[in-house]
């Protein structure tokens, strides 16, 4: 009988040293979202990350969330975006628009700019719910998020190009950032 295959496998370490991090944290309904961005800043803390490699960036509402995380990931290049918001439905659809576009303006980000974007947008029906996920009670997704942010930075990290990567530089990678150049033709 062959051999087991025992293929290389990648995951993120929850091991936030060195690694770094931007916030974008929604004011409207900052009762909630301040503590989704207590519980994340605890989640980084606990990793190991540090004050000087976090970056909080403050937005009025969940809509503007995307725009800011895009700017600050294509200006920045932090290792990871944690994004907070907090929508709470209404009586009209204003809802649906807030929720529908913040989370495909989040996505749209974190593909256009290659840096892992954590959702972390609480979209619920009453203030209730919003309690019951900040950690009045018992969980708090701001933690999650955290955690979140940790392991997909650090896999970003893994699965960054050979050229960017800032590891030990194994295998045709260079320390430049310069593309290497393809063979000349034969003519
Ligand atoms: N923004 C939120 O983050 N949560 C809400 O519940 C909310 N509601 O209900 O209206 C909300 N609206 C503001 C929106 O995100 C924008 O800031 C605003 O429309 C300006 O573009």
């Amino acid at each position: 009988m062959a051999e087991p295959l025992q293929p290389k496998s990648l995951r993120g370490q929850l091991n936030a040293a060195g690694l770094r991090f931007g916030i974008v944290v929604s004011r409207f309904n900052n009762f909630i979202t301040d503590r989704l961005l207590a519980a994340a800043l605890d989640a980084l803390a606990r990793g190991g990350a540090t004050a000087d490699r976090i970056e909080i960036v403050h937005v009025p509402g969940s809509f503007e969330i995307s725009i800011a995380a895009k700017k600050l990931a294509e200006s920045h290049r932090p290792d990871a975006v944690i994004c907070v918001g907090c929508v709470l439905r209404g009586e009209t659809s204003h809802y649906d628009y807030v929720c529908t576009e913040t989370s495909r303006g989040i996505q749209l980000a974190q593909m256009d700019t290659g840096v892992p974007m954590i959702f972390c947008v609480l979209t619920c029906d009453t203030l209730e719910q919003a309690i019951d996920r900040a950690g009045l009670k018992g969980g708090n997704k701001g933690y999650e998020a955290g955690l979140a942010a940790i392991e997909m930075a650090s896999l970003a990290r893994q699965l960054a190009p050979r050229s960017e990567s800032r590891g030990s530089g194994t295998g045709g990678g260079n320390r430049t950032g310069a593309r290497p150049k393809p063979p000349r033709r034969r003519r």
